[in-house]
């Protein structure tokens, strides 16, 4: 299994951290206002971080035009990838791919509870002619995410796998599933949300096994986001 090219970020920035960008457009705020509002901001978080994970409250409200002008400034410079948790057949899946790919991103999130055939096997094999990487997420980290989906963890992961994934999505919040994931696919780009917001500690999900740790309101919400992934940067180096 080929690493992510996330991975190339990291080192290169000394930097584990991927930024969660889920801001939506105020009420009343053009999207051409919205791109000017987060440009410069965007532009000195990717400093600091590895990856961009832009999320569908973003991606619906620019549509395609807009999110590709946001992205234009940060092609290259930061890993980009767009997490609109795409859990569809496959032919809808591949016409999102396309189109998240002509935005600019570089890598796209998927659910694996799809299952294989019509679902992420097609999904996997369109990301690899489309050079758009696949994630793919394998437990999450709220508190419901127990009930059902965290209960077919080893189905999922192996799903991923078949499929061709590079990444899985694997909680902070919950780190025995970080460790699981590791010890099933050593290979794999593991990327975990829940740091900062939701609980977890900078720094736990890559104790326990992690390569990125993804963080949103506490880079975004905060009053200086350019010096909140400064700091997340510093506690989550590449090499220690
Ligand atoms: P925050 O740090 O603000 O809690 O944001 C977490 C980010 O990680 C959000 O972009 C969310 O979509 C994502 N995420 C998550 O919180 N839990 C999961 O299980 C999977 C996710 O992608």
């Amino acid at each position: 299994m080929a690493r992510s090219a996330l991975c190339k970020h990291g080192e290169r920035k000394n930097s584990r951290l991927v930024a969660a960008f889920d801001v939506p457009l105020e009420e009343g705020e053009g999207p051409e206002e919205f791109v000017e509002r987060w440009s410069a901001t965007l532009a000195g978080v990717a400093e600091h971080a590895a990856g961009l994970k832009i999320g569908l409250p973003v991606i619906a409200s620019l549509g395609l035009p807009w999110t590709r002008e946001l992205l234009k400034g940060l092609r290259g410079k930061v890993y980009l990838l767009a997490d609109v948790k795409l859990a569809d057949v496959a032919h809808v899946s591949l016409a999102t791919m396309r189109t998240l790919k002509s935005m600019g991103f570089d890598g796209v999130v998927a659910h694996a509870f799809v299952g294989l055939a019509g679902g992420l096997l097609e999904a996997g094999e369109a990301s690899r002619k489309l050079g758009l990487e696949l994630f793919s997420v394998v437990a999450m980290s709220h508190p419901g995410a127990e009930e059902v989906l965290n209960k077919s963890f080893d189905l999922l992961v192996d799903v991923a796998l078949k499929a061709g994934a590079v990444g899985l999505v694997v909680p902070a919040t919950m780190p025995k599933y970080i460790a699981a994931a590791r010890a099933k696919a050593p290979e794999a780009t593991l990327i975990s949300p829940g740091v900062g917001a939701q609980g977890a500690r900078p720094g736990s999900a890559v104790a326990a096994g992690s390569d990125f740790e993804i963080v949103g309101r506490a880079v975004f919400a905060s009053e200086d986001p350019v010096r909140a992934a400064k700091e997340l940067r510093e506690a989550l180096p590449w090499s220690k």
